[in-house]
């Protein structure tokens, strides 16, 4: 009888819309297959096609998880998204080929976790890159090094992950026992989306699941590159938990290149750029120059040495990739011997 009742009222509602197809409704796209898209309207999931005039646009204009769009509804069949309302924040990073295509992840997002399990995962250049990406497009960045129950000493890598920049966030949780999970409610909040990036097996669904005290997600899924394939996650997901917070889940994001980053490395390093402001020379190289306010806040010690080796090599790959990339295996090297003697 209940069931009768809500069919009749879908239908009756159905019937309005097709009505009202003049009318555009708004949703938000929760999931992006080549063309083929899904809307969450009214907390139904509606399938989507693009209007024609999206083909021949560019990339960056085309719907993508996390947008908010117009579209026709159509009870039978696909909707039709006719527009894409102006994004408040935009996740992109160049594609893994190094074709110097962007990729584009997700949009509105308001906090973008960064992922790292305290294990073999751990990778503070890789969690600066990420930062950077986050500040770059608008989205503050929260790094969670999860699995600290694994880890001896949790405190040495939130201290670590502090140096990367005043305005990326740390903690560190353990989803198994629940330890600093409290400090993550903060983002939590109602009509708040958060993104998570993190490789695969990390812990993002456990997270999710833990912080929203039910089972979201699918935990503990093999590689998209194992052969059983079971409970694998290639592409990006909005879900919505019952708080009214939407995750987006990006699941097995691992390497990223750094084009197109220069502004949210700026961001991430405004002390070193300005200090590069206060040098006697314009172009000082920070090398031999006189007067030079790097060589001289590395010498006072306000200045850490592993955040400028870091800054030299993200800035170095951005201008010219292969050369930067040379310079990061020197750099690298450089600081595994410095991380020994400290
Ligand atoms: N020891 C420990 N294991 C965890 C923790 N969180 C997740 N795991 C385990 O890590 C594996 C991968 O977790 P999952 O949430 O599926 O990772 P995802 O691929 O990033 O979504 C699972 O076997 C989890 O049980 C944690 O805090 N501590
Ligand atoms: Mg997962």
């Amino acid at each position: 009888m209940d069931q009768q009742h809500k069919q009749n009222k879908q239908n009756k509602q159905d019937k309005q819309y097709i009505q009202d197809q003049k009318q555009e409704m708004r949703g938000r796209v929760t999931e992006v297959r080549r063309n083929r898209y899904v809307i969450d309207f009214e907390d139904r999931s509606i399938p989507a096609g693009l209007k024609g005039s999206f083909y021949g646009q560019p990339a960056e204009d085309l719907p993508i998880v996390g947008d908010y769009v117009s579209f026709l509804y159509n009870p039978a069949g696909d909707s039709v998204i006719r527009s894409v309302y102006e994004r408040k924040s935009l996740l992109k990073r160049p594609d893994q080929a190094k074709t110097g295509v962007m990729q584009y992840m997700a949009a509105n997002a308001d906090y973008c976790f960064i992922i790292t399990a305290l294990n073999e995962d751990y990778s503070y250049n890789r969690i600066a890159r990420y930062a950077s990406i986050a500040l770059q497009g608008g989205v503050t960045p929260v790094a969670v090094l999860t699995k600290a129950d694994l880890c001896e000493d949790a405190g040495k890598y939130v201290r670590e992950v502090k140096t990367i920049s005043d305005r990326l966030r740390v903690h560190a949780v353990s989803a198994l026992y629940g330890t600093g999970m409290g400090e993550l409610e903060e983002y939590f909040a109602p009509g708040k989306t958060i993104c998570l990036i993190g490789s695969s097996g990390s812990g993002k669904s456990t997270l999710v699941n833990a912080v929203a005290g039910e089972e979201i997600m699918r935990t503990g899924e093999v590689r998209a590159s194992d052969s059983t394939g079971r409970h694998t996650t290639t592409h990006r997901q909005l879900v919505r938990l019952k708080n009214g917070v939407s995750v987006i889940d990006m699941p097995g994001m691992r390497e990223i290149g750094m084009a197109e980053t220069e502004e949210g490395i700026s961001d991430t390093f405004a002390d070193i750029a300005e200090l590069e402001s206060r040098c006697r020379f314009r172009n000082c190289r920070h090398d031999t120059e006189p007067g030079c306010a790097v060589k001289a806040a590395l010498a006072g010690g306000e200045l850490s040495m592993q955040r400028w080796m870091l800054y030299r090599a993200l800035g170095t790959e951005n201008t010219d990739n292969r050369a930067g990339k040379k310079k990061i295996s020197v750099l690298a090297k450089e600081y595994k011997k410095l991380s020994k003697k400290r």
